[in-house]
C-alpha cells in the first residue's frame, strides 16, 4: 500500500469569512486581464491572500512549495463569482471573474509556480473554462461530457525534458479553480509511482526507453507549419530531478516503435484500465492543483446541468522550478 499522496488544507470556518470579505473589495486592475498582465493578477493575488489568509494556512502552503506531494486541495475558500453563468462556448468576458482570477492566481505565486499557455490550444489563453459545450460532447476534451475521458495525462506530445523551454515543455502542473460543480462530478487523480509498483519491472524498464511515437489531443490545432503536432522516439517514462518517477500518456496517442514497446504499452493499458485512483471535487472556491507528470487524471461522463448552472472550473498549466 502506498501513502496517500496529496495534501488538504482546510481554511478554517472563520477566516473564510474574512477572506469573503477582503474579496468583495478587490483592487482595481484597470483594463489588465490575465493573459495581458499575468505579473499584475500573480502579484495582487498573492497579496491579498498573504493579507488574509491565516498564518496556517500560509504556512501550509509554503511546505508544500519546498516539498510538493503529487497533488495539493485547498477547501473551504468562499465561492467567488456565484452569479457568473456558466460559458456555454468555452469562453468567457475575463473582467467578469477578476476575484476567481486573482485568487487562483495568488495561490499559484504563493505555491512558487507561473501559468505558462500554449499556442496550439485554448485560443493561447492561460485559463480554459473546464465546461460542458453542447457541440463538442462527445468529444474528448475539457469541453466534452458525453464519454468519458480515460486516463491521462496532458499536452504528452510536448518536451519532457529538463531543458526544454516554457512554451514547449509538457505541463509541470494542472491548477484548477472551482466556480461551481453542480452535478458533482470528480476529477480522479492515479499516481505513477502505484502505476509502475503494480507492474513487472522488465516493462518498467521497457516505457523508460525511448521508443515511442506521441501524437496531439483533439483539443490542439496544427502547428504553425499547418502540420498536427508530432513528437518521435520519446519514452512513456522518465525521472524528474528530484527522483520521482514521470509519465506521458494519452488513450491512442501512443504508439509504440518496436514489438517490446508495443507489448509494455499494452501492459500498461490493461493494467491502469482496472485501477480507481483517488476522485477529488473541486467545487465552487475550491482550489485543486496536481503534478502532470507524477499523476494521471480522468473524469467520468456526465449529463450537465441547466444553461449556465453547469459544472465550471477554472484550469491554468503551470511551471515550477524542476
Ligand atoms: O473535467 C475534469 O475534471 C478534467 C478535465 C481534463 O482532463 C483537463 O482539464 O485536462
Ligand atoms: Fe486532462
Amino acid at each position: 500500500m502506498y501513502p496517500i499522496s496529496g495534501t488538504n488544507v482546510h481554511l478554517p470556518d472563520d477566516a473564510r469569512t474574512t477572506v469573503a470579505e477582503t474579496l468583495r473589495s478587490l483592487p482595481d486592475l484597470g483594463a489588465a486581464l490575465p493573459d495581458t498582465d499575468p505579473g499584475l493578477y500573480l502579484e495582487h493575488g498573492a497579496k491579498l491572500l498573504r493579507n488574509c489568509l491565516p498564518a496556517q494556512t500560509l504556512d501550509a502552503l509554503a511546505e508544500w512549495r519546498h516539498r510538493p506531494t503529487p497533488w495539493l486541495t485547498v477547501t473551504n475558500l468562499p465561492g467567488t463569482g456565484g452569479e457568473i453563468p456558466t460559458p456555454q462556448d468555452g469562453f468567457c468576458d475575463e473582467s467578469l471573474v477578476t476575484g476567481p482570477n486573482l485568487v487562483h492566481f495568488g495561490l499559484l505565486r504563493l505555491l512558487g509556480l507561473s501559468p505558462v499557455a500554449y499556442r496550439w490550444e485554448n485560443e493561447g489563453r492561460l485559463i480554459r473554462n473546464v465546461a460542458p459545450r453542447a457541440d463538442r460532447a462527445r468529444t474528448n476534451t475539457s469541453w466534452g461530457y458525453a464519454q468519458p475521458l480515460d486516463w491521462h495525462t496532458d499536452d504528452s506530445v510536448l518536451d519532457h525534458g529538463p531543458g526544454a523551454g516554457a512554451a514547449e515543455a509538457i505541463p509541470h502542473f494542472l491548477s484548477f479553480y472551482g466556480m461551481r460543480n453542480t452535478e458533482a462530478v470528480p476529477t480522479d487523480l492515479l499516481d505513477i509511482d502505484s502505476v509502475l509498483a503494480a507492474l513487472p519491472d522488465s516493462t518498467a524498464e521497457a516505457l523508460r526507453r525511448a521508443e515511442y511515437d506521441v501524437t496531439a489531443p483533439e483539443s490542439y490545432r496544427a502547428d504553425d507549419d499547418g502540420r498536427p503536432l508530432t513528437r518521435d522516439a520519446v519514452p512513456m517514462v522518465w525521472t524528474l530531478p528530484d527522483g520521482s518517477p514521470a509519465l506521458r500518456y494519452g488513450p491512442e496517442r501512443i504508439t509504440g516503435r518496436t514489438e517490446e514497446a508495443r507489448a509494455a504499452l499494452a501492459a500498461f493499458e490493461a493494467r491502469i484500465a482496472g485501477m480507481d485512483g483517488t476522485p477529488v471535487l473541486v467545487e465552487a472556491g475550491g482550489f485543486h492543483i496536481f503534478d502532470n507528470r507524477r499523476v494521471m487524471h480522468r473524469r467520468v461522463p456526465f449529463t450537465p446541468a441547466e444553461a449556465g448552472q453547469a459544472r465550471w472550473l477554472r484550469r491554468c498549466y503551470a511551471l515550477g522550478a524542476l
